[in-house]
C-alpha cells in the first residue's frame, strides 16, 4: 500500500516506529540506526527504516502539533506499525524537574481540538503501560533526572488573550506541556496498536518559573540524547519480551 502523505510503500515499514517533531531530529536518530536509509522526505514527514542489535526500527518525524501529527501516526498504523513512541521536548511545570530532565508521559490532557473531533469528550489519552515501562526502565539507566507523569497537550504555543490553563493543570499534578502526545494515544487507542512517549524538558511553561526560551542548550541537547538512546533501547526490549 502506498502512503500518499508520507510518500512511503508500507511494505518499507517496520512494526516498530520512533517518532519526532523535527525532521533534522528524525535524521540524527537514523544515524544511531545499523543500515539507515531515507525512505522520504515529504512536507514535515521524513522517514527512515534502520535497524538496532537486528531490530528493525522505522523513524518518523510529524511536525509540530497535533493535526499534522495525527496524519502521520494514522499513516502509520495504517502501514502497519504496531509499536509507536513519540520522542520530544516539552516545557517544565515545575522546578523539581528542571530544563534537561526527562519525562515519560503516563497519559495527556487533552488540550487539543484535534481528538475532540475523534472521541467523546472524557475518553481518556493514556500510554500504553508495557511501552511505558520499557522506556521509564531504558531513560533511568542514563544519567540524569528521569520522571513519568502526565503531561499536558495543547494547541497554542504563543499566548493569546485567553489565560494558558497551565497552574490548574500544575496544581492537578501535571509535569510539563507540549503538543502531540494526546494525539498519539488517542489515535493509538483508537486503531488497536500501543503508543508511548518520552520528552525532554527544554524550558519552564510555568510563568513564574519562565525565562527567555532557548532551547539550543547544551543541557537539552544532552537530554534529548538520552531520550533519543532510550527510546531505541525501549524498542529493543519490547521486541525481544514480544519474540
Ligand atoms: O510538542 C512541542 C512542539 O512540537 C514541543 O516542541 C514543539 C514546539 O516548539
Amino acid at each position: 500500500m502506498f502512503l500518499s502523505i508520507l510518500q512511503v510503500n508500507s511494505e518499507d515499514l517496520t512494526p516498530y516506529a520512533i517518532v519526532c517533531g523535527d525532521p533534522f531530529r528524525a535524521e540524527a536518530i537514523s544515524r544511531k540506526l545499523d543500515n539507515a536509509r531515507e525512505l522520504s522526505f515529504s512536507r514535515e514527514y521524513r522517514t527512515y527504516v534502520g535497524e538496532k542489535n537486528g531490530v528493525p526500527i522505522t523513524v518518523v518525524s510529524h511536525g509540530v502539533g497535533s493535526p499534522g501529527a495525527a496524519v502521520c501516526f494514522e499513516e502509520l498504523i495504517k502501514g502497519g506499525v504496531k509499536t509507536l513512541i513519540r520522542v520530544g521536548t516539552a516545557g517544565s511545570y515545575s522546578a523539581d524537574v528542571p530544563p534537561g530532565s526527562l519525562v515519560v508521559s503516563t497519559a495527556a490532557v487533552r488540550e487539543e481540538g484535534l481528538t475532540r473531533q475523534l472521541v467523546p469528550h472524557g475518553f481518556p489519552a493514556v500510554a500504553d503501560h508495557a511501552v511505558t515501562r520499557s522506556l521509564y526502565e531504558a531513560a533511568s539507566e542514563t544519567d540524569g533526572l528521569v520522571k513519568q507523569g502526565i503531561t499536558v497537550t495543547l494547541d497554542a504555543f504563543f499566548q493569546g488573550v485567553e489565560e494558558f490553563p497551565h497552574r490548574k493543570y500544575k496544581q492537578a499534578g501535571a509535569l510539563a506541556v507540549e503538543m502531540e502526545i494526546s494525539a498519539l494515544y488517542v489515535i493509538a487507542s483508537l486503531r488497536g496498536v500501543r503508543a508511548g512517549a518520552i520528552v525532554a524538558l527544554d524550558g519552564y511553561a510555568d510563568a513564574d518559573l519562565r525565562e527567555v526560551y532557548n532551547p539550543h542548550t547544551d543541557v537539552v541537547s544532552g537530554a534529548i540524547e538520552r531520550e533519543i538512546d532510550a527510546a531505541i533501547r525501549a524498542i529493543v526490549k519490547l521486541y525481544t519480551e514480544d519474540n
